[in-house]
């Protein structure tokens, strides 16, 4: 047990649009994490709620035709219930634009001001002249300053994933309009994070959860921290204080909704919040997605101390999301719905959630696909957890009319008392998936123990000893709804009701597990889990495709070029001379390549496709009149083509010298 009241927070959704599968990659998880400490005794409060400000939400309430909280009250709703369809249970889901967080950031936010943590300077700002408009965040993309890769104002999405400044991004594009922004002065308010460096390496060296927030965080700090652009040319939001034309920007009131929901949860409770974010140390973890460790482990920590508060205690980070072997893509239809693909197809919230916190390490990158969630379901859902369950409660029904009266052996206690140490090990790593072997491992264990000793056949020669049997497995039938309850909690509770229980599973403990299961009858079971027909999966594989399909016509109309403008690119071939690592960059190499008339310096991210033997020597295609950009400050003179994930290198197909324009 800790000193502090533990604190589970999970990222804030936007109430932009509905949920889908790349949300619960983070949500499931934490629900389990918190079912899983509340079964082992912990008081865990669970906190979240939905992220309105912003221009995600702006740009698609001006999209939608209505106003940016109308349009945040309907997502707010749907997030709420799907969550709860999902067994999400959150203990309070606020939001972040109503009156506690507004007043809890400007009170903040104010306490930054007074500690001398924030001055105001002049910036130049993306501006587009025919909207006659700023643009911040959303409302620009362009290409990010540090790894040329396209970015959206605020953030390199799909490069280095780095956070972006106003100002900051290159060859800025009015996404209202989509002609070419310009820059203009304006003036705006800083948070002084460089004086934060030595403060943020050592909270970062003492900080639990998963390691790939902290060691990204570490890099980052190391590398460069500059200040921090704390407002917005904007209407929507949380007004800066003493200026009506700002907001704050939506990183800092967004988390500070993590206290204001505490508060309001605890207003409701009769407990304090300070209990929770005022004192050191804290007992507070955040469950985010990979894409906002940089805002949870440097802003935040920052925020919160520049303040006065608490500091968070542990920030667990889930790794990217694939659907079908692509890259997570709304707009390229590699999306599962919660509800349309999924909840209101009839599937269980359970099944998805057992796939999701197995498939894979937390940080690692997880795959869905429907033909693997089928097999999935079938051999471990069904044919070891459920087959089990369902053989030992039919022959104890049948023969014994429920539980027998004998003694248990003392080595399935053994048995079970080996898996909760190892789960319980696993899960103090944040090591889900294996937490989930060890869980299915006893199920797998039972399977073997009832398969090879058989009481069917036992019973015809010696009743008692079918009856130890069978007690013995449902002692671990127990355990396991038991130990399977933050995970599958719904098939969890059928199984403790059919052992004949008639309270809820979750006002029980782990700990139980090794406990006796008394003598006495028990009602007809049924089967927990059902197959997944291949018809089924099929038709939802079809589903998808057709999804990606459309959104491939939808991308190919958007957008064409007339041919002068194609003819502007000097596209040729040309021979890659020598090529290097960058330096603390996995994705980057330096390459020579020779385009004919000259030996050109480019930058490519292709290091995790390729190594630097392996691409020297070969012929390729070269973009080779791309203004110069800087990438991890080494300058990059053109663009390799390549196709694909894998980056697949385009290259002529009959010999040609370096230099040969293509056309
Ligand atoms: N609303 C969603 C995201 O960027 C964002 C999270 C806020 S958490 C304080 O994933
Ligand atoms: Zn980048």
């Amino acid at each position: 047990m800790r000193d502090s009241p533990v604190l589970v927070t999970c990222g804030l959704p936007y109430t932009n649009g509905p949920c889908h599968i790349g949300h619960l990659r983070t949500y499931v998880p934490a629900d389990f994490y918190v079912r899983y400490l509340r079964r082992s005794g912990e008081k865990v409060v669970f906190i979240c709620g939905s992220d309105n400000h912003g221009t995600p939400i702006v740009v698609n309430a001006e999209r939608d035709g209505v106003t940016p909280r109308a349009l945040s009250e309907r997502y707010h709703i749907h997030f709420d219930q799907t969550f709860r369809r999902m067994g999400v249970l959150f203990d309070h889901f606020g939001m972040t634009d109503n009156p506690v967080n507004h007043h809890r950031t400007q009170s903040l936010v104010n306490r930054l001001i007074a500690n001398g943590h924030v001055y105001s300077r002049v910036i130049q700002q993306s501006y587009c002249t025919k909207c006659g408009r700023f643009l911040p965040d959303r409302y620009v993309e362009g290409i990010c300053p540090h790894c040329g890769s396209p970015a959206r104002g605020d953030e390199c999405d799909q490069g280095c994933g780095r956070h972006l400044e106003p100002g900051e991004i290159k060859e800025p594009t009015c996404m209202v309009c989509g002609t070419k922004a310009g820059f203009r002065d304006q003036e705006h308010y800083f948070f002084r994070l460089s004086e934060f460096k030595e403060f943020l390496l050592g909270y970062l060296e003492g900080l639990s959860g998963t390691l790939n927030a902290r060691n990204y965080a570490m890099g980052w700090v190391k590398d460069e921290l500059r200040d921090w652009c704390i407002t917005r040319t904007l209407d929507w939001g949380v007004k800066f204080p003493g200026r009506d034309d700002l907001v704050v920007y939506v990183w800092v009131d967004a988390p500070i909704g993590y206290i204001s929901f505490t508060e309001e949860w605890a207003d409701e409770t009769g407990v304090s919040w300070k209990d929770y974010w005022c004192r050191e140390p804290t007992a507070i973890t955040h469950f985010i997605g990979g894409d906002i460790i940089y805002h949870h482990c440097i802003f935040w920590p920052a925020l919160l101390k520049g303040a006065g508060y608490g500091t968070p205690h542990a920030v667990v980070a889930s790794g990217m999301l694939k659907v079908d072997g692509h890259k997570f893509s709304k707009s390229r239809g590699y999306v599962v719905w919660t509800n349309d693909d999924y909840l209101d197809k009839g599937l269980p919230a359970d099944y998805l959630r057992y796939y999701l916190l197995s498939y894979t390490n937390h940080t690692k990158e997880l795959n869905f696909s429907w033909k693997v969630f089928q097999e999935r379901v079938n051999n471990e859902l069904v044919n070891t957890l459920g087959n089990f369950v369902y053989r030992t409660l039919y022959f104890a029904h049948k023969e014994f009319g429920g539980v027998p009266d004998v003694p248990v052996r003392k080595e399935i206690v053994a048995e079970i008392d080996r898996s909760l140490a190892a789960i319980d090990r696993s899960m103090q790593e944040y090591e889900f998936k294996t937490a989930i072997d060890s869980m299915m491992g006893l199920a797998a264990y039972g399977n073997n123990y009832i398969q090879a000793s058989a009481p069917w056949k036992l019973i015809k020669t010696d009743r008692d000893a079918a009856a130890r049997v069978i007690k013995d497995c449902l002692i671990l039938v127990q355990a396991l709804a038991l130990i399977f309850e933050p995970v599958i909690p719904e098939a969890a509770q059928e199984i403790w009701q059919m052992l004949g229980n008639a309270d809820r599973i979750e006002d029980h403990q782990i700990s139980g597990a090794t406990g006796d299961v008394p003598p006495g009858p028990l009602p007809p079971p049924r089967p927990v889990f059902s197959k997944l027909e291949d018809a089924f999966i099929a038709e939802m594989d079809e589903l998808l495709a057709k999804r990606v399909k459309e959104a491939g016509k939808k991308a190919t109309k958007m957008k064409t070029i007339p041919f002068e403008e194609f003819c502007k690119l000097d596209i040729r071939t040309g021979k890659v001379i020598s090529a290097e690592k960058v330096p603390k960059s996995n994705k980057l190499l330096k390459l020579r390549v020779d385009i004919g008339d000259e030996i050109r310096q480019i930058v490519a991210g292709m290091a995790e496709f390729t190594t630097p033997e392996e691409i020297t020597g070969k012929p390729v295609v070269v973009v080779a009149n791309l203004q110069p950009a800087k990438i991890f400050g080494i300058e990059s003179n053109g663009m390799i083509l390549a196709a694909g994930e894998q980056a697949s290198l385009l290259m002529p197909e009959k010999e040609v010298p370096p230099g040969t324009k293509i056309r």
